[in-house]
């Protein structure tokens, strides 16, 4: 992809926007924004149940929090296939974040047990490095918190905490080539330029073993789209770990130390962490004693093209459609219910937009009758991993339980 200036970049997402059609709902309006902003710059209006904010190069997303910011993308985004920088949702847990970055004096350091330690400015990586380029989603581990039942304290992400984009950067086993890692090393680490407003705070300090450190797909990336990532989105570098919760995706990243032992900070030793079994899940009145840092996705689907509480005019064709995550297995098959899970069709599935990328389906309903319907989607991959009735833990993280989505058919 050549790369766009700013201006152009605008420009190309509001076409997308202005010629995408999504949805069937009859008026009243779904609670959520219309789709297809005239203009990106256009202010969409505040809606019932929560508001929309909108932050230095952003458009009005969901406001969760403002210090720090969470920001969560609004459904009528998903029609893109690659989510517009400036729709991306927004993470931090620090309250002092950079909100200015001088790349005269950035540097990326890179330290700990090897022999040659690096200092790299944001030139230095894009010179030295060879540039690498994947098509990845980025999913919070708390995304969908809102649906636990029973409720999960947290921030309460709707659909929105996810975004799929292409990344361009190197590759983290280049880097860590160059500097020479010594033998018995295990684990490294990965820090940005926010920090804690108290040293009672720890800082957000993440780590990888050396051998995930080391796989092909594990970059560091200094664009999004083809555009340099957004502050919020961890300008001017962030980590970019396929497959793997977005947790990990370490923003603004400043340093990288190479361990010789097991890294205990409290982002790994004592937050982020899931049951360990392969659902992630556990029961509320018997928790699970082993846990282990979250990792992989798990495979999820969701509607982009209906919320609850929507209206769907009845004998008209309806597109429904929506998305697929999951950790880079080839998705099998996607199975949509328009009767509350006692049928179900097979929809169709786009074509892949790369095996760390989210998969689009799309079927199309003609509902017969009107009243009140449980719409439900479930995906399953080729290695058989499928999404369960019922899944839980006491985080609200990887949810990927079957989602229902009431609608009224009128
Ligand atoms: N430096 C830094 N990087 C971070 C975080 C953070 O708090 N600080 N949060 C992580 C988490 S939990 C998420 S979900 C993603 C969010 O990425 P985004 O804001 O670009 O959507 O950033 C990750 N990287
Ligand atoms: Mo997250």
């Amino acid at each position: 992809m050549r790369s766009l200036s700013r201006r152009e970049f605008l420009a190309q997402l509001s076409l997308a926007g202005a010629t995408t059609l999504v949805g069937c709902q009859s008026s009243p309006k779904s609670p959520h924004p219309s789709a297809s902003p005239a203009s990106p710059a256009q202010a969409l209006l505040p809606v019932d149940q929560f508001s929309l904010v909108q932050y230095p190069e952003k458009l009005p997303l969901r406001l969760l929090t403002d210090r720090p910011p969470q920001l969560e993308t609004p459904l009528e985004y998903y029609v893109h296939d690659l989510t517009p920088n400036e729709a991306f949702y927004v993470r931090w847990h620090l309250s002092e974040i950079p909100t200015r970055i001088d790349l005269d004096s950035y540097r990326l350091r890179l330290g700990g047990h090897v022999d040659k330690s690096l200092s790299l400015s944001l030139d230095d990586l894009r010179k030295q490095f060879e540039p690498v380029a994947v098509v990845a989603v980025n999913q919070c581990s708390g995304n969908q918190r809102s649906f636990f039942d029973p409720h999960v304290a947290g921030a309460q992400w709707l659909n929105g905490a996810v975004g799929c984009a292409r990344w361009t950067g190197v590759r983290l086993k280049d880097l860590l080539a160059a500097a020479k890692v010594r033998s018995g090393a295990l684990e490294v680490t990965f820090q940005g330029l926010d920090r804690p407003p108290t040293s009672a705070v720890a800082n957000f300090v993440k780590s990888l073993s050396l051998e995930h450190a080391n796989q092909d797909e594990v970059m560091l990336a200094y664009e999004m789209n083809g555009a340099p990532l957004p502050i919020l989105n961890g300008f001017p570098l962030r980590m970019v770990v396929p497959g793997w919760y977005a947790t990990y995706w370490v923003k603004a990243l400043s340093q990288i130390q190479v361990l010789d032992r097991p890294f205990d900070g409290y982002w790994m030793k004592s937050a982020y962490r899931i049951p360990n079994n392969d659902e992630m899940s556990e029961a509320p009145d018997k928790l699970a004693k082993d846990t282990v840092p979250i990792h992989r996705m798990l495979v999820h689907s969701f509607f982009s093209s209906t919320a609850p509480g929507d209206k769907i005019p009845v004998a008209r064709p309806c597109s429904l459609q929506g998305l697929v995550t999951h950790s880079g297995t080839e998705v099998k098959g996607v199975e949509v219910s328009t009767d509350d899970g006692r049928n179900w069709q097979p929809a169709q599935l786009d074509a892949s937009l790369g095996r760390y990328a989210w998969r689009r389906w799309r079927l199309d309903w003609t509902p017969q009758q009107s009243g009140p319907v449980g719409l439900r989607v479930r995906a399953t991959l080729e290695n058989g991993e499928t999404q369960p009735e019922q899944q839980w833990n006491r985080s609200g993280y990887a949810r990927n339980a079957i989602e229902r989505v009431p609608v009224e058919v009128v």
